[in-house]
């Protein structure tokens, strides 16, 4: 997400860094710019006008900070300004006695569902806590089903009582919770398309009866300032104590971020930034603002790489030996599949590109999709070999070729052409030998160049 605001305050910068001298003048058409920037990126008109006021005053104001220039004095003013307004890193707190019940709340399709089982997932790994997911939608006929399959892909414990209804449904998630050591239970709830009395009162009843600790609210990225109208409605009836933001990926303009603690006066905790189940993060303020300022987020990306890189050598694979051999030219057709399997995990080509600084413009813009698909074929066609021919790849010759391709149902000029950037990836890591890569992601760039 985030492309409109990314592109519209490099405009800004732009202008500003050529100004030799930056005047009153200047700050006046770059503040104007970025209050068209941020209404067309869809963030509420209060939060803006807050937030140009805001930067116009400390900008006019005489206040010197230390020795920067007046160029990265606003830089630094608008950096502050935005942190503001996005709040101050939230701290997702559980401590209390366990099993300790989190709600998800929020609009029909907001993303409820899909949220409990990352958030599942981001809580096993990162907080070592052991969650059970419950569904206590009794409305839609496949919301459990729903809930069950997402749970079972995720490896996260799941129960299905045998009552239909909700509240009993989340006490005999509890009970199990507690009498089996399972810390936290996630409560998936159903969803309308507008908030009427009965979901307020299943709503009510489930958060008078849970005493939940964390009662979270899921808004879609994509239902633009429509969509958090409905959620103020929500923060009135029921305390919500944060905000998750589904489907950011979706969403190039990035307005719901920045207006949701203006409108439902909590903070945003987690983002979701892809349909796979690890593309979910907790929200870091300041590195979004990072984002939106243009200074790359490494950070996050930094964090997903050591994640992969930690699960990987529990497998008993080596990614730093296996970057040694890549870059030594002796990675074959295994080494290679396996690379391609760890980045896979990273999350999506899309999401990854907006983390690397100065390609979070161009996110947008790259198939990503198709980049994903072609993946797909060159696994299916090193599928198809041979042992031997996977660690021998100069072995393969045309009769091996048109077996393989016939084998993962691709064609002799895809394979062709994979293998010379193949080679032409080894030549290239060959060269590169002693310059320090990413971890286990040698080469696998030069796919996508
Ligand atoms: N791209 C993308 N898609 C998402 C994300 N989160 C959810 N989705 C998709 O959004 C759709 C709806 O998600 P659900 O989790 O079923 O939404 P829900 O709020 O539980 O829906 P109801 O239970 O019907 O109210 C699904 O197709 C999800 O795959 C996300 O972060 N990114
Ligand atoms: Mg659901």
């Amino acid at each position: 997400m985030l492309e409109a605001l990314q592109d519209g305050f490099s405009k800004v910068l732009k202008n500003l860094r050529g100004e030799a001298k930056i005047r009153p003048e200047h700050i006046d058409r770059a503040l104007e710019e970025i209050k068209t920037n941020l209404l067309e990126a869809d963030v509420q008109f209060q939060v803006v006008k807050r937030f140009l006021e805001n930067v116009r005053g400390k900008a006019l104001g005489s206040e010197v900070i230390g020795s920067l220039t007046p160029y990265q004095q606003f830089v630094y003013i608008l950096q502050s300004e935005m942190l503001n307004t996005l709040g101050t890193e939230a701290e997702f707190s559980l401590s209390a006695r366990p099993p300790v019940v989190i709600l998800m709340a929020g609009l029909q399709g907001a993303g409820k569902t899909t949220s409990s089982a990352k958030l599942g997932i981001y809580l096993k790994r990162k907080q070592k806590r052991k969650p059970l997911l419950v569904s206590v939608d009794i409305r839609r006929p496949a919301a459990i089903e729903q809930l069950e399959r997402l749970a079972a892909d995720a490896k996260i414990d799941y129960l299905n009582p045998s009552s239909m209804d909700p509240l009993e449904r989340a006490r005999a998630a509890i009970n199990f919770a507690g009498t089996y050591g399972l810390d936290t239970v996630i409560v998936d709830t159903s969803g309308r398309l507008s908030i009427d009395d009965e979901l307020m009162k299943e709503l009510e009843d489930l958060y008078h009866g849970l005493r939940p600790k964390q009662v979270l609210y899921v808004a879609d990225a994509m239902s633009g300032q429509q969509g958090l109208q409905v959620a103020e409605g929500f923060a009135k009836k029921i305390g919500l104590t944060g905000a998750v933001l589904s489907k950011s990926d979706a969403d190039s303009r990035g307005g719901v971020a920045l207006s949701i603690r203006e409108a439902l006066g909590v903070p945003l905790c987690f983002v979701g930034i892809g349909e796979k189940l690890e593309d979910f993060e907790a929200f870091h303020p300041d590195r979004w603002v990072g984002r939106i300022l243009g200074m790359g987020d490494l950070q996050s990306l930094v964090e997903k790489v050591e994640q992969v890189t930690q699960d990987e050598k529990q497998k008993g694979v080596d990614p730093e030996k296996m970057a040694q051999k890549a870059f030594k030219g002796g990675l074959n057709l295994e080494d290679f599949q396996q690379q391609m399997k760890m980045m896979s995990k990273l999350g999506s080509m899309k999401s990854l590109m907006g983390m690397i600084p100065g390609m979070g413009a161009m996110a947008g813009k790259v198939d990503s999709e198709a980049m994903e698909k072609r993946l797909k074929r060159i696994d299916a066609m090193i599928c198809s070999m041979t042992p031997s021919e996977k660690k021998h790849p100069d072995i393969i010759n045309g009769t091996r070729k048109r077996r393989i391709t016939a084998g993962s149902g691709t064609k002799v000029e895809e394979l062709n052409q994979f293998l010379k950037e193949f080679y032409d990836m080894q030549k290239l890591m060959k060269r590169f030998k002693g310059a320090k890569g990413m971890p286990g992601m040698g080469g696998l760039g030069r796919l996508f160049g």
